[in-house]
């Protein structure tokens, strides 16, 4: 670098990976951008859900909490627990539970709870904005960045406090098309998420099999789930934003 892009790069914002939930008692997300991530499934469904006509989602931790909101709300409501469908719910975490129409979704609202999915998000909420990042609308998280210009944290919710592939390769692909204006090479974790995802990016589908969470929903049946949430910009202007209790 010669000296003025020094002086450059000091002053962008930054973009930093938090490889877990388990990890945010470490990062600061005051004054920053926290994209939540859960390629596999709740966020890739949650923007195929808001794409497809939901109004809004309720994302929440508890099993419990999701059923109330659904009687309160009378919204319908979508559940998840160990990769399967939770009993007594709406629908699972399939993001072709708002393709299929398998039941009417468009104009209704959904209360969503997930084993990883929202919990991240919930723990994510001391940032100035928090928002939905998938690769379907990863385009939409990329011009959502640039207009704010803050710092941005992409908070991984990972499996059960463990590391996920395809969540850090997001972190890889969202860095490397914000390479130009903001500063992607200060944490080693964000350096790491870029090498995974230059791997990764010329067969996503092929690399991903490897990962443990694909392994798991195979094992499900719902292979065509992790063909669908690998799809690149499906949704380019759709952006789950957070808004007071609400995406
Ligand atoms: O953990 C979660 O939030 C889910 O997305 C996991 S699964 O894809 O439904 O197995």
């Amino acid at each position: 670098f010669a000296q003025d892009d020094l002086f450059y790069i000091r002053f962008m914002p930054t973009v930093d990976i938090c490889f877990s939930p388990e990890l945010l008692p470490l990062y600061d997300l005051k004054g920053k951008v926290a994209v939540v991530v859960d390629i596999l499934r709740a966020t890739s469904s949650i923007v195929t859900a808001l794409a497809n006509g939901v109004t809004h989602v309720f994302p929440v931790a508890e099993l419990a909490e999701c059923a109330a909101l659904g009687q309160e709300h009378g919204c319908l409501t979508a559940a998840e627990r160990d990769g399967r469908a939770a009993e007594g719910f709406d629908l699972g975490n399939s993001p072709f539970g708002y393709l299929d129409g398998v039941l009417p979704v468009r104009g209704r609202a959904v209360a969503i709870s997930t084993t990883n999915g929202t919990l991240a998000l919930r723990r994510s909420l001391s940032a100035d904005a928090v928002v939905v990042g998938a690769f379907l609308n990863l385009q939409a998280v990329v011009d959502f960045a640039q207009v704010q210009q803050k710092d941005v944290v992409v908070v991984c919710a990972g499996w059960k406090g463990k590391f996920c592939l395809e969540d850090t390769v997001f972190g890889g692909a969202l860095a490397e098309r914000l390479a130009d204006t903001f500063d992607v090479a200060s944490s080693d974790a964000t350096l790491a998420a870029l090498h995974l995802w230059q791997q990764a990016k010329a067969d996503l589908h092929a690399y991903l099999l490897q990962s443990s969470h694909v392994r798991r929903l195979n094992s499900l049946e719902a292979n065509k789930d992790f063909e669908f949430c690998l799809r690149l910009d499906e949704y380019p202007a759709t952006l789950p934003i957070w808004q007071a209790d609400r995406l």
